[in-house]
C-alpha cells in the first residue's frame, strides 16, 4: 500500500507546484511605521456618519511587524522587449465608499477594461492627474454600479482625487504587460507568471511615500524557473517618511532651486495642475 500513498503525495505535490506558478515575495518597513493622521470628515455629515470608527490616512499602511501594504510590484519591461502573457480582460475597478477610495492603490494593464463605481448616494468627482494617459474628470452624483472609463493607453503611475472631498486620494499603476501586483496587509504579493518565459528579471517597487519616482524605483533581481520565483524580501526604510513632503514643500523647493525630494513626483504633478 505504501506506493499508493507515495503516488498520491506526488500528485498533490504536482498540483501544488502548478497552482503556485508565480512570483512571490514580501515588502516590509525597516523601522517604526509613521503614525497616520486621522481623517477629519466631521464637516461632511454624509461621509462621517458612515464611519463609527476613526479613519486614518492611507499613505503608509503597515502592521506592527513592519509588513507594508499598497506597494506596487511589477516586472520591469526592458525597452523594445515584449514580456508576453495574456491581456487582462476582467475590469479593473475603483470604488468610492464612505468617502474613501477602494482600493487605495489599484493596478491595471493598458487596454484593460476600467470601471469606477460609487457606493455612496451622493456626489463624488473623479479627477485623474495622469500626464501620460489622457486624464479624465467627471462627477458621479449618485450610486453607480460602474461607469466605464476609457482603458489606459500607456504605462504610468498617477493619482486620482475627489474635488468634493479633499482627503480622497487613490493611486493607479498601469503596465504594458500583466505581470504586476499590489502588496497586501501582510506585505506579501503574488504575480502570476502565465505566459512569462523563464529567465532573469528585475522587479520594481513603487510606494506613494517611499518610492514614487517612476524613473528611479528600487529593484530586486529574480530568476524565474518553471514559472516560479521567490523574490528577496524588499525593505523600505521607515525614516524616509519622516520628511513628510507636502505639495507646498515641493513648490518651495522648486522656486528656491533646491533639489526636489525624489519621493514626490506625483505631488509635484498635482501641484502644477
Ligand atoms: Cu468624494
Amino acid at each position: 500500500m505504501k506506493w499508493k500513498i507515495a503516488v498520491a503525495a506526488l500528485a498533490v505535490a504536482g498540483f501544488g507546484s502548478l497552482a503556485s506558478a508565480d512570483i512571490t515575495g514580501k515588502v516590509t518597513l525597516d523601522g517604526k511605521p509613521p503614525e497616520m493622521k486621522e481623517i477629519d470628515m466631521s464637516a461632511v455629515k454624509e461621509c462621517a456618519s458612515q464611519h463609527p470608527d476613526p479613519v486614518t490616512e492611507q499613505t503608509v499602511v503597515a502592521d506592527d511587524k513592519g509588513n507594508l501594504a499598497n506597494v506596487i510590484v511589477s516586472i520591469k519591461k526592458e525597452e523594445g522587449k515584449d514580456l508576453g502573457g495574456e491581456a487582462k480582460t476582467e475590469p479593473a475597478e475603483l470604488d468610492q465608499k464612505g468617502c474613501m477610495y477602494e482600493p487605495h492603490v489599484l493596478t491595471m494593464q493598458t487596454g484593460q477594461p476600467f470601471k469606477i463605481k460609487n457606493a455612496d448616494p451622493f456626489l463624488h468627482n473623479v479627477h485623474s492627474l495622469a500626464t501620460v494617459n489622457p486624464p479624465f474628470n467627471f462627477g458621479q452624483p449618485n450610486k453607480d454600479e460602474g461607469k466605464d472609463v476609457d482603458p489606459m493607453k500607456a504605462a504610468e503611475y498617477f493619482r486620482v482625487k475627489c474635488d468634493v472631498h479633499p482627503w480622497m486620494s487613490a493611486y493607479i499603476g498601469v503596465f504594458e504587460h500583466p505581470f504586476f501586483a499590489v502588496s497586501k496587509a501582510d506585505g506579501t504579493y503574488t504575480i502570476p507568471t502565465k505566459g512569462l518565459a523563464d529567465g532573469e528579471y528585475t522587479l520594481t517597487f513603487w510606494h506613494e511615500k517611499y518610492a514614487s519616482d517612476a524613473d528611479n524605483l528600487p529593484t530586486e533581481k529574480i530568476t524565474v524557473k518553471d514559472g516560479k520565483a521567490e523574490a528577496p524580501e524588499h525593505k523600505f526604510k521607515a525614516e524616509a517618511a519622516m520628511a513628510e513632503p507636502k505639495v507646498k514643500d515641493v513648490i518651495l523647493a522648486s522656486s528656491s532651486g533646491d533639489a526636489k525630494p525624489a519621493c514626490c513626483q506625483m505631488e509635484k504633478v498635482a501641484a502644477k495642475k
